[in-house]
């Protein structure tokens, strides 16, 4: 690397340092750098045993093997669910057009089970593939309370008692897709606890901050917390 020879401009140095970096080596730095990215993040795309060298990957958290093997947002630890909450004294309360129905797990278990493709997509800069998710239909949750034809918006609550992405209101496009379950299991298993059993909502094509996790109460007809 030589200076550039003087002209008439005056904007060229007339005692120029000596350079400290050559264009190759600029070059080469940007390159080395988004190598260097890309080792410490594909890890996280590739999934499986790779997961580990995703050092930049979100949380940094290994969500494990398995079929709940998929990236954890909160785990029910550090939003402090306790064991007993979603254990076997875990009811759902389903509410709507007046009326209020209590379910037990196995109860809800026994209604019509549908499956669901979708993703997780967090507004934090993360999605996961497509997970299979199973579980009941909100309109079938809607009709349960006598609004299966027209089902309405719902609010949704979660055991978790503190945070701001313990409840959210679906509308009612959202809760008439056939794809919209309240998830009981995932990729052929039950939900871990982390990913929200004993229920959580899955629906398509929103941020994830939708799928509420560890759900309790479901208020058809409602769009914020019920008086
Ligand atoms: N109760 C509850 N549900 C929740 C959250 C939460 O903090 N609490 N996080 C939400 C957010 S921001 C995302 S991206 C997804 C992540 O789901 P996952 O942890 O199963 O991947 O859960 C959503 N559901
Ligand atoms: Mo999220």
């Amino acid at each position: 690397t030589v200076p550039e020879p003087l002209d008439e401009t005056g904007l060229v140095s007339r005692d120029p340092a000596p350079p400290t970096l050559s264009r190759r080596g600029a070059l080469g730095m940007v390159g080395l750098g988004s190598l260097a990215l890309l080792v410490v993040t594909a890890g996280q795309s590739i999934g499986g045993s790779l997961r580990g060298t995703a050092l930049l990957a979100p949380h940094g958290r290994n969500p494990g093997p398995g079929p709940n093997g998929f990236q954890i947002n909160k785990t029910a630890r550090s939003v402090g669910i306790r064991a007993r909450d979603i254990g076997p004294d875990w009811r759902l309360t389903v509410r709507g057009g007046g009326r209020q129905t209590v379910l037990t797990r196995a109860e809800l278990e026994r209604l019509p089970r549908h499956g669901s493709a979708l993703p997780i997509a967090c507004v934090e800069g993360w999605s996961t593939s497509d997970q299979r998710w199973e579980g009941v239909r909100l309109t079938d949750l809607a009709a349960l309370v006598g609004l299966g034809e027209a089902a309405p918006s719902v609010f949704v609550e979660s055991v978790q008692s503190h945070g701001s992405f313990r409840a959210v209101a679906l509308r009612d496009n959202q809760v008439r897709d056939p794809r919209s379950l309240l998830a009981l299991r995932v990729n052929g298993a039950e939900l871990s606890p982390d990913h929200g059993y004993p229920a959580r909502i899955i629906v398509p094509g929103a941020p994830g901050v939708m799928n509420t996790k560890w759900v309790r109460r479901l208020s058809f007809g409602e769009s914020s917390w019920p008086v």
